[in-house]
């Protein structure tokens, strides 16, 4: 599969809600979106950094330098057989894990759709979709309680909130006060250390599915201490940047849930090897969001339908982010349930050109 030529793009959708978590408020989404383009077919990508490195270390600038600098000139004009043969391109760069993803991302799409596959079945999984959970931003204790009746009403089978100091217990204790039987679980952004222990275990009371990245980013060690003095399963986000990671995570029981984002594990072929470790572990796992358009969404739900991914993932609908999405097909859940794109091979989603244009700068091409 010879890559022709790629196009690299600043996307720019604003936000229907602003989204709060312990690092700060996020009012619109923008990111990278690349195409690879082969024999008259395209691969398409978007990146998941943020402009800032706030949720992880890695910001836009790093990434949009790499990718124009080094990952895209690497592999124009070039061929590659499979994903695997991208190594030489990837593997010699330290971090950066989703600019690498997102290059690596477009050439997966290019490679299922070069072979007439849905994306899905490259990457091993099947079915025609996938349970869904969302994600609710910090905010008022009663309209958050209120957010988390509507999104039951509509079937989502997770809600998971947002919680940092002094917007935690109380916050847990309201909610489920409400929803006695909802599967509820709380995500804190590496807001809190080991001196929170004992907050952290009165989060017990409240039978949570899981309590998602309660320490540091980068930290394994103090999380393996935290789950020998707390009940409710840990689950990691951010510390898990790649396979090493998950494996140390695995081996010292810092995590009983894995939350796999392609973008922040360095790409597919690490995912996969993440979901096939956290398999062997009896470890179930679920697909992460990160506010992602339809391109990202679509990437997410293919591999959602991969047999480990055995707990809702974050691929809630796309009309609960934007009031328009760059794809033309409505990525939308029945039910709790998020069908997957398979109206063509590959991502099965196509780009909305008309909208790309008006909330994106004419794209930067690369050729030979
Ligand atoms: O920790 O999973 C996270 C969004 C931005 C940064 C980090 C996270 C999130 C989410 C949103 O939880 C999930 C989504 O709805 O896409
Ligand atoms: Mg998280």
């Amino acid at each position: 599969l010879r890559i022709d030529s790629a196009e690299l793009r600043l996307v720019r959708l604003p936000l229907i809600t602003p989204f709060t978590i312990s690092t700060g408020t996020m009012y619109e989404k923008l990111f990278p979106l690349l195409v690879l383009r082969a024999d008259g077919i395209e691969g398409f990508a978007e990146g998941v950094m943020d402009p800032l490195p706030d949720y992880l270390d890695e910001s836009l600038p790093g990434t949009l330098a790499l990718l124009r600098d080094v990952l895209i000139p690497a592999v124009v004009g070039k061929s590659f057989a499979n994903p695997q043969a991208l190594a030489p391109v990837l593997a010699p760069w330290r971090g950066h894990q989703m600019a690498r993803a997102t290059l690596e991302m477009a050439f997966w799409d290019l490679w299922a759709k070069s072979l007439n596959l849905p994306l899905q079945t490259v990457l091993g999984g099947a079915g025609d979709a996938v349970d869904v959970g969302v994600s609710l931003g910090i905010g008022p204790i009663d309209s958050t309680v209120e957010r988390v009746g509507s999104h039951l009403e509509q079937g989502y089978k997770r809600i998971k909130l947002k919680i940092m100091p002094g917007h935690d217990l109380t916050l847990v204790r309201a909610v489920r006060a409400a929803f006695p039987d909802a599967h509820l679980t709380v995500d804190a952004n590496s807001c809190y250390t080991l001196a929170d222990t004992a907050l952290l275990g009165r989060l017990d009371a409240f039978d949570l599915d899981y309590i998602e990245q309660p320490l540091a980013w980068n930290d394994i060690h103090d999380h393996a201490t935290l789950q020998q003095r707390i009940a409710t399963p840990i689950c990691l986000d951010e510390s898990i940047k790649g396979v090493q990671e998950a494996r140390k995570a695995l081996q010292s029981d810092a995590a009983r849930v894995i939350n796999i984002k392609v973008g922040r594990s360095g790409g597919y072929l690490d995912s996969l090897r993440i979901h096939d470790l956290c398999a062997a572990f009896n470890v179930p796992v679920w697909c992460g969001g990160m506010l992602e358009s339809g391109v990202g969404r679509a990437h997410n739900i293919h591999l959602s339908t991969l047999p480990n991914f055995t707990k809702p993932g974050d691929v809630s609908s796309a009309s609960r982010y934007f009031h328009r999405d760059i794809v033309e097909q409505k990525l939308e859940t029945v039910a709790g349930r998020m069908p997957v794109p398979l109206e063509g091979p590959g991502l099965g989603v196509t780009l909305d050109q008309a909208f790309l244009a008006t909330v994106s700068d004419a794209p930067e091409v690369f050729r030979p």
